[in-house]
């Protein structure tokens, strides 16, 4: 799905996710293991106002397991149910659909004690493009115990997938509009394939890229591409050189940019230049104080 978000889009968003919450127990907030931070939309707290959320975090496969334990700790630390997933495989499915429980067993006890018939806990999730909300559906799916209950959502065609005893799961997410007035921000989303490769310089995001593996991750360079210890300073002579290793050569041996820039992007979102975590706990401060405004058109590094 290609989303362009304009101010019209973001508050239609907004008024569909109020209209499904009425029907939640929990709301499942998917973020990018990879980028918890710079995935998360700017204004959820906000939309499901006191509406109980588990965060998971996805493709925790492609993220540094010791960054994604502190920043399971800076989630937990802040009252917020969180756990790690891997929706493309299945893993963390279990736990966090028990956590999920949990999370409205309150809830239910409340209304049983009201003399309310006890009830399966109803869920939904959220999240912004391509974190992997219909992987986890289709995951969820796979475990169902029937595909679809036989009540319908607020929107025509929406039902609820039955999950076990106890849970039912609304089966079309709610997509969230991510932060798009931050250039850093924006890099990250760009890098990680939040947002679609043809609204962004991919140039200036490849560039960006190898800055960054060249000061922090020189030594996965090396090794992938078979470079000299000594990377060249310059990037884009970094870039050459990955190219000349790969063959990216246009007529009269000249380097294919685009090609090995391809090559350098692809290697990094799938993992073969190994886990990566560009966000960091310690970062949340600045963001919290720099709210970020939602009504920006894309306009991208
Ligand atoms: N490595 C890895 N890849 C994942 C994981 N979850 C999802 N993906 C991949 O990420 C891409 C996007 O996943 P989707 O499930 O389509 O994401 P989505 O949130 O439904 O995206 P939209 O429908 O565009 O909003 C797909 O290529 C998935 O295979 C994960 O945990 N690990
Ligand atoms: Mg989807």
């Amino acid at each position: 799905m290609h989303i362009h978000w304009y101010p019209g889009h973001m508050a239609k968003a907004q008024r569909m996710i109020r209209g499904q919450l009425d029907l939640i127990d929990v709301v499942i907030e998917l973020v990018d293991a990879r980028i918890p931070l710079s995935s998360a939309n700017p204004v959820i707290a906000e939309l499901i106002e006191t509406k109980p959320r588990v965060v998971a975090l996805n493709k925790s496969d492609l993220a540094e397991p010791a960054r994604t334990a502190e920043w399971l700790n800076y989630f937990r630390n802040r009252g917020l149910t969180a756990v790690t997933l891997d929706a493309a495989s299945g893993k963390g499915t279990k736990e966090l659909t028990g956590r999920v429980e949990q999370e409205a067993n309150e809830k239910i006890a409340k209304l049983v004690a009201k003399g309310i018939k006890a009830r399966a806990v109803r869920a939904m999730i959220l999240g912004i493009p391509n974190v992997g909300k219909s992987s986890l559906i289709n995951r969820l799916l796979g475990t169902a115990t029937a595909k679809t209950g036989d009540r319908p959502g607020v929107t025509r065609g929406q039902q609820w997938i039955k999950v076990g005893k106890n849970l039912e799961l609304l089966d079309t997410p709610g997509v969230l509009w991510p932060k798009m007035d931050d250039q850093e921000v924006a890099f990250k989303l760009a890098v990680t394939g939040a947002i679609k490769d043809d609204i962004f310089d991919m140039e200036k995001v490849i560039l960006k890229l190898l800055g960054v593996l060249r000061e922090s991750y020189s030594d996965r360079l090396v090794e992938r591409y078979k470079l000299t210890q000594q990377l060249p300073e310059d990037t884009v002579e970094l870039l050459a050189a990955i190219g000349a290793k790969r063959g990216c050569l246009r007529s009269g041996g000249v380097i294919d940019y685009e090609k090995a820039g391809r090559i350098v992007l692809t290697d990094f979102r799938t993992g073969k230049l190994g886990q990566f975590t560009l966000d960091r706990p310690e970062q949340m401060v600045t963001s919290e104080a720099n709210p970020v405004p939602t009504n920006d058109n894309m306009s991208l590094v």
